[in-house]
Formats: structure tokens, sequence, C-alpha cells
């Protein structure tokens, strides 16, 4: 069987880029992300994200189990510290936070969810995560107590991100914070893209179709998006900003 991440590239290669819809259980009603997860597969999306820079969610673990039962996509956990390691998921983002320089985020959680990571199946997937400045202060920014990468400065971003790929991390993950204000700028999203020969995922804002067209447009591989959902009803956005993610397939819509 392939792996999950192996399935994400291959999705990319068919499709024309990823979508990942992340969901919060700290943030969102869980009838709202139980019905996300069951309508996701329809819609067009391709793995689900399940985590919080912001652990609230005692019960992870059971939430992640539940969201399990509704679907049969790829579960991803996001993780926001070690505590949000559980065997109900598939895969794991093993990320370290490469643009910051508080050593519990770099290598501290790690230690601690490692064993924990092996003991329970999952699949890592070493991740390079790398903070963009967004235009106002995010809970990542402030729970991690790091600096984010000014957005213009490409050079910085393109360095970290090559950092990751010298360090044989499988992926980069562009950030710039849940309901952030500003996306990743598509500029520094072409930079980084074209400066690494791993794949990048760009999240954080992204909120209209458009918006992740370009990041894929600009050289993104995945684009992830969760608050744009968070409270919503229906589905027909998911469907639309999933399409546009997905230009091999647009002729589908
Ligand atoms: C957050 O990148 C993800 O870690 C998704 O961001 O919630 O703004 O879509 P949004």
């Amino acid at each position: 069987m392939n792996s999950v991440y192996q399935t994400l590239c291959d999705l990319k290669d068919r499709r024309g880029g990823g979508f990942l819809l992340l969901l919060d259980p700290d943030r969102v009603p869980e009838d709202r992300y139980l019905s996300l997860a069951e309508a996701a597969e329809e819609c067009g999306v391709d793995a689900l994200l399940v985590g919080t820079s912001f652990t609230l969610e005692s019960r992870f673990s059971s939430a992640v189990e539940r969201i399990r039962l509704k679907t049969t996509l790829p579960i991803i956990i996001f993780p926001g510290s070690f505590a949000q390691i559980t065997p109900h998921a598939d895969a794991i983002l093993f990320s370290s936070l490469l643009s910051g320089r508080n050593p519990q985020y770099l290598i501290e959680e790690q230690v601690k969810g490692a064993p924990l990571v092996k003991q329970s199946g999952l699949e890592p997937i070493p991740t390079g995560y790398l903070l963009i400045e967004s235009g106002s202060l995010t809970s990542v920014q402030y729970i991690s107590g790091s600096l984010p990468i000014p957005r213009t400065k490409n050079d910085i971003a393109c360095a970290h991100a090559l950092a990751a790929q010298y360090l044989g991390m499988k992926l980069v993950y562009l950030e710039a914070g849940s309901g952030a204000n500003g996306s990743v700028p598509n500029e520094m999203v072409a930079a980084v893209s074209s400066y690494i020969n791993i794949p990048v995922m760009v999240g954080g804002g992204l909120r209209t179709p458009e918006a992740c067209a370009e990041k894929i447009e600009a050289g993104a591989s995945f684009v992830v998006v969760g608050t744009r959902f968070e409270q919503s009803k229906g589905f027909s956005q998911l469907r639309e900003m999933a399409a546009a993610t997905h230009p091999l397939e647009m002729i589908d819509v």
C-alpha cells in the first residue's frame, strides 16, 4: 500500500494540486466538523488535516476517532503539541518550526512525540514549518513565541526551505497562520517552490477559490483551508475551492 505521502504526491501529479481541509476540534462544534468530514471526499478534498495550535480539546483522540468513522480520506494530524498524537489518524505532519528559534517547537515537542508516533503506527511526514508574517499576530505566533519571516523577504524564506530539504524533510509548509489577514504572498510561494525540490504546502488566510488557484499556479503542491469552513453552512464553496486547486481537472467542474 502506498504511503499517505506518496498518495498525496500522486494526487498532486494527477490533479495539478492537492486540497487539504483543516478541521480544528477546539474551535468548531462537533456536528460541524463531522459533517465537513462526511462531505469532504464528495466535494473533492484530497485529505483531512486535524489539529490546532492551542489545545483546549481534552479529548482530541476521540474527536479524531469520530472523524475516522465519517470518511475514508487520509487523516493527517497537524499537531500543536505532542499531546495531539493518536492512533486514529493515518499520518502526522512531523514538523519542526524552523522559522523560529524556540527550542520547544524546534526539537523538544518532537523528542516527546517520536516514541508516541512509533507506538501509534502513524506515518510521520517530516515537515519544515515556516511561519510567514501575515499582517497581524496569529495564534501560532503567540503560542510558539516565535517571529515570523517578513513577507517581503523571499531570500530568507528560501534559505529556511532549503535547510528543511537538506535536513531530509519531505515537505515545506508556508504558514500565514489560521485566520490570517493576508495569505503567504504569491511571489514568496513562487520563489520557494522554484528554489527547492520538495513539495510546498501553503495555508493560512485562504478564503476564495481564486486564492487557492493562485498558490497552485505560483508553484505550491498543496493548499490548506480551515477557517473559511468553520461557520458557513453548506458545501458549495468547499467544492469550488477544491476544484480551483485541481487545474488538471477543471474540465470536470
Ligand atoms: C492554519 O494553514 C492553516 O494552520 C489554515 O488556515 O484557518 O486561515 O484557513 P485558515
